[in-house]
């Protein structure tokens, strides 16, 4: 088996993959077209953010049968083409957690104690004591929106400043918000009560431009928000205009709707704090990632075990011997049907019956 690893990651994860006898190639910094030419040889490809894995790509990726990605952005990887290929496309969501959720409250306290504007200005030379007067977090409450397991770990450390936590997540139930000590609340509610807003939600059609003009009026006047989930989730037209009316007392901003940015008119705003995309970019986040996506493309490239795949359901590995027939026999068919039927396949309807609809057939859920 052969892997090419294309962009930067930690040698613990090349590491790795060496010990387990797979054939591993660092390639880093290809053009295109380099990485077209030598793809067909790969069975497996390791990525971070700078590899873009095109459709094109993907047609010369001849013996392609996983693409992994130390991190969890995938928005350089065409996914729709690898699905079309059968080729599994894996992340590591837990790898960057912590790193990002302590980036999260350094954002929160580097907003509501002004360090990154009192930096600037003592850097050129002044000693500006009342343009800096700042907030305590104690007994503020903070709206956490989206509690995974970033948003998680978030809460428990607002804890400790012994803020009033308050949450919302439409996959979070009566029973984990007790656990995390997080009152549940509706969407509006979060709004109307939260001094600081911190968002940690994927970027779906739901929450694009989830914070925009409309859920601004509903909050708190002079309300702070903290954005290192994903750009677009607050629409930074709307955001420019409530800092400047007042409305919004500071953001804290780590994504973007275009990185690097094109306009830079918010991020000059002096309420706005900000820092290019660097929640993830930790030592430990970075070795974290590595480790994990090298364990899982080595775990399915040579026992066919799926774990965090975005394409695919994980299958726990004490399933997979009984599953693993029924998988391959339907790869077959499908490669099968889509060549007989010229006009193209849209639906396929499966059903389950014998020893096939006595195994656990559910996907599993976000969380
Ligand atoms: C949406 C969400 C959280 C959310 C969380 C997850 C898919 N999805 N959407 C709106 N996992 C808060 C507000």
């Amino acid at each position: 088996m052969k892997v090419l690893v294309s962009d930067n990651i930690s040698p613990k994860g090349v590491e790795l993959m060496k010990k387990a006898g797979i054939h591993v190639d660092v390639r880093t910094g290809m053009s295109p077209e380099e990485l077209k030419a030598c793809i067909a040889e790969y069975h497996g490809l390791v990525i971070r953010s700078a590899t873009k894995v095109t459709s094109e790509i993907i047609e010369a990726a001849a013996s392609l049968k996983v693409i992994g990605r130390a991190g969890s952005g995938l928005d350089n990887v065409d996914k729709e083409a690898a699905t079309k290929r059968g080729i599994v496309v894996m992340n590591t969501p837990g790898g960057n957690t912590i790193t990002t959720a302590e980036h999260a409250i350094a954002l929160m306290f580097a907003l509501a104690r002004n360090i990154p504007q009192a930096t600037l200005s003592m850097k050129e030379g002044k000693w500006e004591k009342k343009k800096f007067m700042g907030v305590e977090l104690f007994n503020k409450t903070l709206g956490i929106l989206g509690l995974g397991n970033i948003g998680s770990q978030v809460a428990r450390r607002a804890h400790a400043f012994e803020m009033n936590v308050i949450g919302y997540d439409p996959f979070l139930s009566d029973e984990k918000a007790r656990e995390l000590g997080v009152e549940k609340v509706s969407i509006d509610e979060l709004f109307r009560r939260s001094d600081f807003i911190t968002i940690h939600t994927p970027l779906t059609p739901e929450t694009k431009n989830l914070v925009n003009s409309e859920s601004i009026q509903t909050m708190k006047d002079g309300v702070y928000i903290i954005n290192c989930a994903r750009g677009g989730i607050v629409n930074e037209g709307d955001l420019y205009d409530a800092i400047q009316s007042g409305k919004v007392g500071g953001a804290a901003l780590d994504v973007f709707e275009k990185e690097p940015p094109e306009d830079f008119s918010l991020i000059r705003l002096d309420r706005v704090i900000c820092t290019p995309h660097l929640a993830a970019s930790t030592r430990e986040a970075q070795e974290n990632v590595a480790i994990a996506i090298a364990e899982q493309v080595v775990d399915y490239l040579l026992n066919g075990t799926i774990r965090n795949a975005v394409n695919f359901p994980s299958i726990p590995a004490d399933q997979l011997p009984r599953l693993r027939p029924y998988i391959t026999l339907s790869e077959a068919l499908g490669s099968f049907a889509a060549q007989v039927y010229e006009g193209g396949i849209t639906e396929v309807t499966v059903e389950f019956r014998g020893e096939a609809g006595e195994i656990d057939t559910t996907s599993p859920s976000p969380h």
